[in-house]
């Protein structure tokens, strides 16, 4: 039997860090179509993000990309986010968007580009002295396009040594997570391709660097609650980047793909009790809202994942277990299934209004005039965007 009171506190003490770039233009390499009312500063972008956390309140950290939201004083931005009920979360280097990265960052084979890559990690590390950040999100969008383009070897040595120096800047409350991907941009090899080869790197470094893992980081068909599974055991799970994708890195609502994938996954987390923020596991969205407005689109995400969440604290896991033990395969996967397919939405609503928020989270934005303000007050200036 499920505890329900206990599901409900699990559900309320849920927490997860929305991206600053979520709430910013963004799009394919065809087109980036701008949406109005758009952020113009990260001051705006936590805004935003304080408004998802009113209605959700499961949202309460932000995640930056530097330099996309480079100001003068972190400290500033940090106490402009506290005064919206917020707080700044992991800071995501960018060393892929200069004309000197084309043959990579830190694995290119020119040292001074190396350089200025790892120098961009240490300013990094500096924001989070400054913001508090415990996370720095390392993706590289390093690798090869042509056989015989660069040594596959030395790129793994340079990107180690890489590593270390940004480790031993680290202080001892602060991480690296280290963030694979299959491929793209690169198209031959990638060097940080799959959660072995950062598994591998985060053990050399030591015990203040983590996995992370983008749900739309994988060749198709892979079994993304196995990686969980062996890391959660591990111990190097550090993070989630949470999207959906029906090909490639799609960056889709989380849950709107695979809502099953989700809940798979959200099992396994749920057996490990790694939901509570004692496991030091970040649940991070990594997504772009391309045509989709964007603000409700975070929203909805957060509600995806919340109810993916709900469903795996239904498991009956004695149950399970007893099924498990009988080698009852059909008992057993009948015991998931019947906790996938409730209907969690009646629950969600009541563990909201339990905590004094609206049960609909999307109508609640719709009613509350934020969009109408936001459309005036920004209708001038620069929007934010990536720059793609
Ligand atoms: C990458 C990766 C990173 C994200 C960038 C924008 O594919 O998912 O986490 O910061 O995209
Ligand atoms: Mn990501």
């Amino acid at each position: 039997m499920t505890d329900i009171a206990s599901v409900k506190e699990t559900l309320r003490s849920q927490r997860i860090e929305t991206p600053s770039w979520g709430y910013a233009n963004s799009g394919t390499r065809f087109k980036v179509f701008p949406q109005e009312g758009v952020p113009r500063t990260p001051q705006e972008k936590i805004d935003d993000a304080a408004m998802v956390h009113r209605l959700t309140g499961v949202a309460p950290a932000v995640a930056l990309h530097i330099p996309w939201d480079r100001v003068d004083d972190f400290g500033d931005l940090a106490k402009h986010a506290a005064e919206q009920g917020v707080a700044l979360g992991t800071i995501n280097a960018n060393v892929f968007q200069d004309n000197d990265y084309r043959l990579g960052s830190v694995c290119n084979p020119d040292p001074a580009v190396r350089r200025k890559a790892i120098d961009h990690l240490l300013e990094c590390v500096d924001v989070m002295d400054a913001t508090g950040s415990r996370d720095l999100k390392l993706w590289f969008a390093d690798g090869t396009n042509y056989p015989g383009q660069d040594s596959i070897r030395a790129r793994q040595d340079r990107l180690a040594e890489a590593l270390h120096e940004v480790y031993d800047r680290i202080s001892e409350e602060q991480r690296i997570v280290l963030e694979y991907k299959l491929f793209e941009p690169a198209f031959y090899t990638t060097d940080v391709p799959d959660w072995g080869t950062s598994y591998a790197h985060c053990l050399e470094l030591g015990p203040k660097a983590q996995v992370v893992l983008d749900t739309g980081h994988h060749a198709p068909g892979t079994n993304i609650e196995f990686i969980v599974a062996f890391l959660l055991r591990a111990g190097r799970l550090g993070a989630f980047d949470f999207n959906s994708r029906f090909y490639a890195d799609d960056d889709l609502m989380v849950g709107a793909a695979d809502p099953f994938q989700l809940f798979r996954i959200l099992h396994e987390l749920v057996q490990a009790g790694a939901l509570s923020p004692a496991s030091g596991i970040t649940y991070m969205l990594d997504q772009c809202h391309n045509i989709e407005a964007k603000i409700p689109a975070v929203i909805r995400s957060v509600m995806n994942v919340q109810e993916a969440t709900a469903k795996a604290l239904l498991v009956d896991m004695g149950a399970l277990a007893a099924a498990q033990r009988e080698g009852n395969v059909l008992a057993a996967n009948a015991v998931l299934m019947d906790a996938y397919n409730t209907d969690v939405r009646p629950l969600l609503a009541e563990v909201r209004t339990d905590a004094g928020l609206d049960p609909d989270p999307v109508a609640a934005y719709h009613r509350s005039g934020y969009f109408e303000r936001i459309r005036t007050e920004r209708a001038t200036g620069q929007q934010a965007g990536w720059g793609a």
